[in-house]
């Protein structure tokens, strides 16, 4: 079980608010999820936190979603709001284009702002259901970029288990073709001209309370709750922009 405390701790380590005890946060820690003020806005999960289980557990979704993701937006609008002119973009945008925010919020863009993308599509690409499978001009892509649907499974598992520390696996769209690419920390491969399709999460706060330290057997289950609908679509308007 893990306590409000616990909870708490674990977005003090991801906003690096070390240096706030205890007692401090559970008096400031509102009941409910927080909703962060400003710009961006925490999107709803839009499931329930249990919807995956008994892949992904209903405690690691609450608070994945309404704490670490919750920090991810908090820290976006500070450096947003400290950043006249960015508030009229799209996180999409300014990820496109971090080289020309100033200076001063930069890192705070790319690790907050990266945090804040990476998770609202990471949510969309998550659904329990049977035989999920890519579909249409994907699977053909996907044969072509790795010789098959389950040998893409097997190389993408692969990205996701040989990301070192923190970071995600991505299936990509760049340059007309596929790619699977591991990036760290919240980088988005928006930050260099890619398109998102999927994304794993591989930070341990997206496992460790269910699988602790067994990367692999999250990895795996993880291919029980890829919303393909959703990801061959992305697909399909990445072929067609407008
Ligand atoms: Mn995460």
């Amino acid at each position: 079980m893990i306590t409000r405390r616990t909870a708490l701790k674990n977005i003090a380590l991801t906003t690096g608010a070390l240096a706030l005890s205890g007692a401090t946060l559970s008096a400031q820690a509102p009941a409910a999820a927080p909703t962060p003020e400003g710009v961006f806005k925490l999107p709803p999960l839009g499931y329930d936190y249990d919807a995956l289980e008994p892949h992904i557990d209903a405690e690691t979704m609450k608070i994945h979603h309404d704490k670490h993701h919750a920090a991810y937006v908090s820290k976006l609008n500070e450096a947003v709001a400290s950043a006249p002119g960015l508030e009229k973009k799209s996180i999409e945008e300014i990820l496109a284009k971090l080289p020309e925010a100033p200076q001063a919020v930069r890192t705070a863009l790319q690790n907050h702002g990266g945090g804040h993308a990476n998770h609202s599509l990471f949510w969309q690409s998550l659904k329990k259901g049977e035989n999920q499978k890519p579909a249409g001009e994907l699977v053909k892509a996907m044969e072509k970029a790795f010789t098959s649907v389950p040998k893409f499974t097997e190389d993408f598992s692969a990205a996701a288990m040989a990301v070192f520390g923190s970071g995600w696996a991505w299936l990509v769209y760049r340059d007309g073709k596929l790619a699977i690419e591991k990036l760290p920390n919240q980088d988005s491969p928006l930050m260099t001209g890619g398109v998102p399709l999927l994304g794993l999460d591989v930070w341990e706060h997206a496992y460790y309370l269910k699988y602790q330290n067994r990367r692999a057997e999250y990895v795996k289950a993880f291919q029980n709750v890829i919303n393909w609908d959703v990801v061959s679509a992305r697909y399909a308007k990445a072929l067609k922009p407008a």
